[in-house]
C-alpha cells in the first residue's frame, strides 16, 4: 500500500464496485486499514473471493447473430402467396399473362395480418415477385405489375398496404423476391438482370420500412436461359439496406432450407452448416435436412410448406386439417427449426375463412397442449452445478424458467450430465420439451429421458439427437414422479434453458422412436373429434 504523504491511495477492498480513493494527509496505520476492513465489512462491502461469481462457461463457435436469434426466438412465420397465379389457376405463371386478370376486388392487407397475429404468427413473407416476374409493388423497372392492372385502376400498392398493416399491428415483414424471372426480358444476360434484380432489391428494401427477412427463391424452370446471379452483391446490399433482416436461401447466408416444402427437418437438425458445401439451386436434402455437427457457420433451417396442396390459390383445394399442422410443428418447430407456414390469399383478396378455422384449430391444439408446463412446480437438482455457491447463476432450477438466456450449467470436468426433476405428484405425459442457451452455441449430440418405476428403477421413455432452440419428442404415455434428463454426449458442457413435460390428448404416437413418424388415425375423423371437444381446450 503506497503510504507517502499527499498521494492518492487506492484500497481494492470492495470488489467490483468503483475503486474508494482516499486523500491521505499522513500514513495510514495497519491498525487503522484493519478497522476500516471491518467497518466496511459491516456495511455489506464483499471483501472474501468466495462471494464472487463464476462467469458463464466459453460459448462455442459457431453462434448466431443478433437477427438469427431474433427469427429463432420467433419459431414461426406466415407465408403470403399471391400475384397472377391466384387468378389462373396455376402455380408456376409463364410471366404472359394479361395484367389485368389481377383484380381482388376485396384485398384488405389487414386482414392478412390480423389473421397470422391470431393465429401466432409474428412475422409475414409476401412474394412481392414470383417466377412469372409480376410485381406487387410500384417498381419503376418493369410495367409488369399492379400499374397495369385493373385493381385500383393501376394506383395501388401491395408491398405498402401490407406494410402499413404490418407496422399498425406490431407484426414483422419479409419479403420474397424470386430471382428467376419469366417476364423480364434481360433474364438470361447476366450483368443486365442482376442490375435489375438489384434496383428491385433496393427499391423494395428503401421504400418499406423494415424488412425483416428476404426470402431468395432456389427454383428455375428446366430449360430456362443460362445466367449467373451475383448472390454476393445481393447479400450484401441486403445486409447494407436492412441490417436487422435475415437472408433465407438454400444455403444461407442467415436461414437456409430445410431441403422439402412437406416442413419436415431431419430428427437430427445442427444449426451449424457449412455454407460452402451448399449451392443455391442444387440442395442436397440429406445436408439441409440435418446441418452439420462440424459445420462451420451457423445456418439454422427454415420449414416452408403450405397449408393448402399447392402455394397458390386454388378453388378446388382446401386446407390440411389442424392435426396435420400440429404433426409438421413438431416436426419443425420441434426439431429447432423456424416454420414458415404458406396461407394464400383467395382471388377476393382476402384469406379463406376455411383456411382461418384450421389456423384457428391449431392455435388452440398448441395452446392446450403447451401452455402448462406439468413439471412447473417439480424440484429439480442436477449431477452437478457449476460455481457451486448458495444460489449459482447457473442453478438446475433454471430450467423451469422461460426464455433461454437462464440456464443449468454442470461443473467442468463432469463424466456425466444430469438434471433429476421431482414432481409434487406422480402425473402423466407424452412431450418432452428441451432449449438450449444458443446464444451460447449448439451443444448437445445426445440424450435419453428416464423415469423412475414404481419398483425403484430407472426407465427410458425416450432418447434423441440434438437440441438447439428447441427440441420437441412424443412417445406413448408414462407416469412418475421422478424423471431424469441425461445429456449422453455433447460437444461441450452441455447448458439446459427449459425443460418441460406436457400431456397431447390429440396425436397417437405409434411408437417411442423419435426417427419414426407417427401415425394418426382418419384426419377428418380426428379433427371432428377435436372440434367436439372445442370446450376441454385450455383458453387462450
Ligand atoms: C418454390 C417455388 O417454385 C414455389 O412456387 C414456391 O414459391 C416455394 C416456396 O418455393 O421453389
Amino acid at each position: 500500500m503506497n503510504t507517502k504523504n499527499n498521494k492518492k491511495t487506492t484500497i481494492n477492498i470492495n470488489n467490483n464496485k468503483r475503486p474508494l480513493t482516499l486523500k491521505s494527509t499522513k500514513p495510514i496505520s495497519l491498525h487503522t486499514a484493519t478497522v476500516l476492513t471491518v467497518l466496511l465489512s459491516l456495511f455489506n462491502f464483499p471483501i472474501s473471493n468466495s462471494t464472487l461469481r463464476k462467469p458463464p462457461p466459453l460459448p462455442i463457435l459457431p453462434l448466431p447473430s443478433s437477427p438469427q436469434l431474433q427469427w429463432q426466438l420467433n419459431s414461426m412465420s406466415l407465408f403470403l402467396h399471391f400475384g397472377p397465379n391466384t387468378f389462373t389457376d396455376t402455380e408456376w405463371g409463364t410471366g404472359q399473362a394479361d395484367p389485368t386478370l389481377f383484380n381482388p376486388t376485396r384485398l384488405n392487407a389487414s386482414q392478412w395480418i390480423h389473421v397470422a397475429k391470431e393465429a401466432g404468427f409474428n412475422r409475414v413473407i409476401l412474394t412481392a415477385k414470383h417466377h412469372d416476374g409480376f410485381c406487387l409493388w410500384n417498381t419503376e423497372y418493369t410495367d409488369y405489375s399492379v400499374r397495369s392492372s385493373t385493381w385500383q385502376d393501376g394506383k395501388g400498392d401491395i408491398v405498402a398496404e401490407l406494410a402499413m398493416a404490418a407496422r399498425d399491428a406490431g407484426v414483422e415483414l419479409g419479403l420474397y423476391l424470386s430471382p428467376w424471372d419469366r417476364h423480364e426480358v434481360s433474364y438470361g444476360k447476366t450483368l443486365e438482370y442482376n442490375e435489375f434484380y438489384m434496383g428491385q432489391m433496393t427499391e423494395l428494401l428503401t421504400r418499406y420500412g423494415e424488412i425483416k427477412e428476404v426470402f431468395l427463391d432456389g427454383a428455375k424452370g428446366g430449360g430456362e436461359k443460362d445466367m449467373e446471379y451475383f448472390f454476393d452483391s445481393w447479400f450484401s446490399l441486403i445486409h447494407q439496406h436492412q441490417p436487422a433482416a435475415t437472408i433465407f436461401s438454400d444455403a444461407g447466408p442467415d436461414s437456409r432450407w430445410i431441403g422439402d416444402e412437406a416442413g419436415v427437418a431431419g430428427s437430427t437438425c445442427w444449426s451449424l452448416f457449412n455454407r460452402s458445401a451448399a449451392k443455391i439451386g442444387d440442395t442436397e436434402p440429406k445436408y439441409s435436412q440435418g446441418g452439420d455437427p462440424l459445420g462451420h457457420d451457423w445456418v439454422p433451417a427454415e420449414c416452408d410448406v403450405s397449408i393448402r396442396p399447392g402455394w397458390f390459390w386454388h378453388a378446388s383445394e382446401v386446407p390440411k386439417s389442424a392435426m396435420k399442422l400440429l404433426d409438421i410443428y413438431y416436426k419443425s418447430v420441434g426439431r429447432n427449426c423456424h416454420l414458415l407456414l404458406n396461407v394464400p390469399p383467395n382471388s377476393s383478396g382476402l384469406i379463406s375463412d376455411e383456411d382461418i378455422q384450421v389456423l384457428k384449430e391449431f392455435k388452440e391444439l398448441r395452446s392446450s397442449i403447451f401452455s402448462y408446463n406439468l413439471a412447473e412446480a417439480a424440484l429439480v437438482n442436477a449431477s452437478s452445478t457449476r460455481g457451486r455457491i448458495s444460489s449459482s447463476p447457473f442453478d438446475p432450477s433454471n430450467v423451469l424458467k422461460e426464455g433461454i438466456y437462464t440456464y443449468w450449467a454442470p461443473e467442468e470436468n463432469q463424466s456425466q450430465w444430469v438434471l433429476y426433476i421431482t414432481l409434487q405428484q406422480p402425473l402423466s405425459f407424452n412431450v418432452l420439451q428441451v432449449q438450449e442457451p444458443i446464444h451460447m452455441g449448439q451443444r448437445i449430440i445426445e440424450f435419453h429421458l428416464d423415469i423412475l418405476t414404481e419398483d425403484g428403477e430407472w426407465e427410458k421413455v425416450i432418447n434423441g439427437t440434438t437440441v438447439g432452440y428447441q427440441r420437441l419428442l412424443q412417445f406413448p404415455s408414462v407416469e412418475s414422479k421422478q424423471l431424469r434428463f441425461v445429456v449422453d454426449n455433447s460437444r461441450a458442457d452441455p447448458l439446459v434453458s427449459y425443460l418441460g413435460i406436457y400431456m397431447d390428448h390429440f396425436s397417437i404416437a405409434s411408437n417411442v422412436s423419435d426417427t419414426i413418424s407417427q401415425t394418426y388415425g382418419n384426419g377428418s375423423e380426428i379433427l371432428q373429434q377435436t372440434i367436439h371437444n372445442h370446450s376441454q381446450f385450455a383458453t387462450m
